[in-house]
């Protein structure tokens, strides 16, 4: 009966040594320990053993339960353990990874350079004001003195409401109202969409301008053009140059258009210059007193000059984008490429 009961031993330990699962260990459990098991049965047969012998089998069948009990109780936690550590490694997450990235949005060619010549700006004491896109004939075309029959004011060119109101054509009429209302000295810049009924690659029915107007006593063409060289330089760069040439404009007298540098080429001649290695950019000029006059400014004591940008030729040849039009048509290819 011993030899029988360390086989038990022995077997089950034997066993132990090649479970490898949870249900396998309760399996192995039942087999030995269990109401049916190896072990139960010796203690049945201990009534045919000599009763000197009992204590000694009873101690022996107790040292056997005790040993496997604890073995397989041992083994229990082992493969719990186990089992543990193969999950966290299964669901480990590797925070060293390269992430998949987001998608990021950008701002619109014609926001950004609209807003880096703002900012310019006001850093030189601007402020900004803006007004309403549609206006009236007064204010778009009056003020500006642009007389009736002027070719500007012809249906074909301007998006007409009724036969006074109308889609402003340029940001000019804020100026009137801001001249009818500010007390000079003052420095304002209107940024903002304005209107024309004309589309090709160069033009969009919709399109954005910055105007710019300082009133004071004494300025003239000289502030005008320092202030604009300075402009220059903050939105192109320190080694722009720039060169100015006789214009006209209605509400400027006289006027002048002004040319930069390419910024591409810094004057070497490119495609985006044309080869020229200058870039028309603006017009400007000393305000026509009968502007000054018409919004209650006394001409005689006060002057003022202005000027005026389209945003979009801008952001074309900063961007190296052949056709305005693609600026509007939100093609994400296009959009990608302007980041
Ligand atoms: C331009 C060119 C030259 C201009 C003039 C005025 C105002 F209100 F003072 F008369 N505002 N904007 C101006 C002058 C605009 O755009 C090419």
């Amino acid at each position: 009966m011993k030899e029988q009961l360390l086989k038990i031993k022995e077997d089950a330990l034997k066993e132990l040594g090649g479970v490898k699962t949870l249900t396998e260990l309760n399996d192995l459990r039942v087999k030995y320990l269990g109401k049916a098991g190896a072990l139960t049965a010796i203690l049945r047969g201990m009534r045919e053993v000599a009763p000197e012998d009992r204590p000694i089998i009873g101690a022996l069948v107790n040292e056997v339960r005790e040993s496997l009990e604890n073995a397989i109780k041992e083994r229990g936690e082992s493969l719990e353990t186990e089992a543990l550590n193969a999950r966290l490694a299964s669901e480990s997450v590797d925070i060293t990874e390269p992430s998949r990235g987001q998608a990021r949005g950008a701002l619109h060619p014609v926001t950004r350079v609209l807003d880096k010549l703002i900012s310019s700006c006001v850093d030189m004491g601007f402020s900004v004001v803006q007004g309403p896109e549609v206006e009236t004939d007064y204010y778009n075309f009056e003020a500006m003195n642009i007389p009736k029959n002027h070719p500007a004011r012809d249906m074909q060119d301007s998006f007409y409401i009724t036969d006074s109101i109308l889609l402003r054509t340029h940001t000019s009429p804020m100026q009137a109202r801001e001249l009818e209302v500010r007390k000079p000295p003052f420095k304002i810049v209107v940024p903002g969409a304005t209107y024309r009924n004309d589309s090709d690659s160069t033009h969009s029915p919709v399109f954005h301008q910055m105007e710019g107007l300082v009133v004071d006593e004494h300025v003239s063409m000289a502030d005008l053009k320092i202030m604009l060289n300075e402009l220059m330089k903050r939105v192109f760069g320190e080694g722009t140059k720039t060169r100015f040439r006789p214009a006209f404009f209605p509400f400027t007298e006289p006027s002048i258009e002004l040319d930069v540098t390419c910024p591409t080429c810094h004057g070497e001649g490119c495609r985006i210059c044309k080869g020229t290695g200058w870039l028309e950019l603006l017009g400007a000029g000393v305000v026509n007193p009968k502007v000054l006059e018409m919004s209650g400014v006394d001409s005689r004591k006060y002057k003022g000059f202005a000027f005026g940008i389209g945003i979009e030729r801008l952001a074309m040849v900063l961007n190296g984008v052949p056709d305005l039009r693609t600026l509007f048509k939100n093609d994400i290819r296009f959009l990608n490429q302007m980041r």
